[in-house]
């Protein structure tokens, strides 16, 4: 297609999932900033070029008041985004409940909270009913800016509910459902109380995505075994009407990386980071602090390995990067502490005077100052965190438990070019890699 000018014009796309990729941060009652937010959504999402594209989603604040949500509004327009705006209420129900707690460690097979096996259960009920409210509420927003043409992208596990609802609103509304998670076996889905209506909400979509072949087999058996339809080759069929569903390996934006490591404050960087190391081995963890990552294991595995190798104590460090999420969450709150906990121990054993062997940084790191200490236009501090790190590093660790599919080791690779260091995958990882 073009314009009569000549101008291509471009496919017109709707990104919708929980999270806008900026965080918003009041300055004033009218008054906002915007911080790119962390996570493997929002880095997948940044190689999006062709299209047209606009984001849908929470800016991850509570906003009262109509001044601020028309002020926000404004802020994030000019970011090509549109806020939904959710009361706390909602965020504690739907967010922190039946997302946080329910789906997300469900789907990475640690199971249901015991209090939530029966559907009876007050909160499993006011969760999930929060749940479908706030995916009414995404889909209010999608329907009020939807054109015809558009292609609707919805996300994740938060917004399962999202393609029903939207076609309901216009059944020729194109949309797509992409989940960023692992989908458990079909075993493992039967125990959850809303099984078969999370299911026939994502069968509205037109096409349904999933990182590997293996989560979108779980999901082609879920719905043949639990809702007794019947697979396809393409997909999953209920009367006559087909959803497409299929393997979408996602990957990253490497030129972004390749790019950056040449701007003269990473040089810089990766100089002092060198000069800081000199002369010991460096290892990395970068993550989210997320209970399937593994963070104490590989901070377990760093101990046994320095309590079996004497010889390598005053030669080896590992940074561990972990970006605290979901920190309403209690069961994030405890990983918090058990991490800090390990870590502290560790130091006390192993450190000397002069050095300890993790050094552990969260978000007390004095994010602001070092932004503006090292601004660097487009790219945020936390990814410039990586490049230093990711070329000074001799060994990266990543060491999830279980992960849909994990974009740091990607990152490092990117960031190699001459360099030749190692990454060290769990097991699960290795072949998602090799078939890469
Ligand atoms: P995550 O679990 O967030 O997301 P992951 O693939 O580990 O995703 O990527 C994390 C991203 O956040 C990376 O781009 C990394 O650079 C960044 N990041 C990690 N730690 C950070 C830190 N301390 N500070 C700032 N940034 C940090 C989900 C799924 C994954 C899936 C992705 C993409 O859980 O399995 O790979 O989505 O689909």
């Amino acid at each position: 297609w073009e314009w009569p000018d000549g101008r291509p014009v471009r496919q017109r796309l709707l990104v919708v999932a929980n999270r806008l990729p900026v965080s918003a941060v009041r300055r004033g009652e009218e008054s906002w900033s915007l911080e790119i937010s962390a996570g493997g959504l929002v880095s997948a999402l940044l190689g999006v070029k062709e299209f047209e594209a606009r984001w849908i989603g929470w800016a991850g604040v509570n906003v009262p008041d109509e001044a601020g949500q028309k002020a926000l509004t404004k802020a994030l327009a000019e970011k090509r985004c549109i806020p939904v705006f959710l009361d706390e209420e909602i965020v504690h129900q739907y967010y922190n409940g039946y997302c946080n707690n329910i789906l997300w460690p469900l789907f990475h097979y640690l199971g249901l909270p015991q209090e939530d096996r029966l559907a009876t259960t007050r909160s499993f009920q006011s969760q999930f009913a929060a749940y479908k409210k706030a995916n009414k509420m995404f889909a209010d927003v999608v329907n009020q800016h939807y054109e015809d043409g558009d292609v609707v992208w919805c996300h994740d596990y938060h917004l399962m509910f999202l393609p029903k609802c939207l076609k309901e609103y216009n059944s020729k509304m194109k949309v797509g459902w992409f989940l960023h998670t692992p989908f458990p076996s079909s075993e493992i889905h039967r125990t959850l109380p809303s099984r078969s209506e999370l299911l026939r909400a994502v069968l509205a979509a037109d096409l349904v995505g999933f990182h590997t072949y293996d989560y979108a087999r779980h999901f082609v058996s879920a719905c043949t075994r639990i809702l007794g339809l019947e697979g396809t080759p393409e997909g999953v069929e209920d009367h006559g009407r087909l959803t497409r569903v299929a393997a979408f390996p996602i990957g990253i934006d490497s030129e972004r990386f390749i790019r950056a490591l040449e701007l003269p404050q990473v040089q810089e960087h990766i100089k002092e980071l060198k000069e800081r190391f000199a002369g010991r081995k460096v290892m990395l963890g970068v993550d989210r602090l997320d209970m399937i990552k593994g963070i104490p294991q590989k901070i377990l595995a760093f101990e046994k390995f320095l309590e079996e190798n004497t010889y390598w104590r005053d030669k080896v460090v590992l940074l561990q990067i972990a970006v605290p999420t979901r920190t309403d969450v209690p069961e994030y709150q405890k990983l918090t502490s058990q991490v800090h906990e390990i870590v502290g121990r560790i130091n006390g054993r192993f450190g000397t005077l002069t050095a300890v062997p993790i050094h552990h940084l969260d978000r007390s790191l004095d994010f602001h100052k070092l932004c503006a200490l090292y601004a660097v236009t487009g790219t945020n501090y936390l990814h410039l965190v990586f490049f230093y790190c990711f070329k000074i590093v001799d060994v990266a660790l990543v060491t999830s438990l279980r992960d849909g599919m994990n974009l740091v080791s990607y990152e490092f690779v990117a960031c190699q070019d001459s360099k030749k260091g190692v990454l060290i995958l769990s097991e699960k990882w290795t072949s998602l890699l090799l078939l890469e």
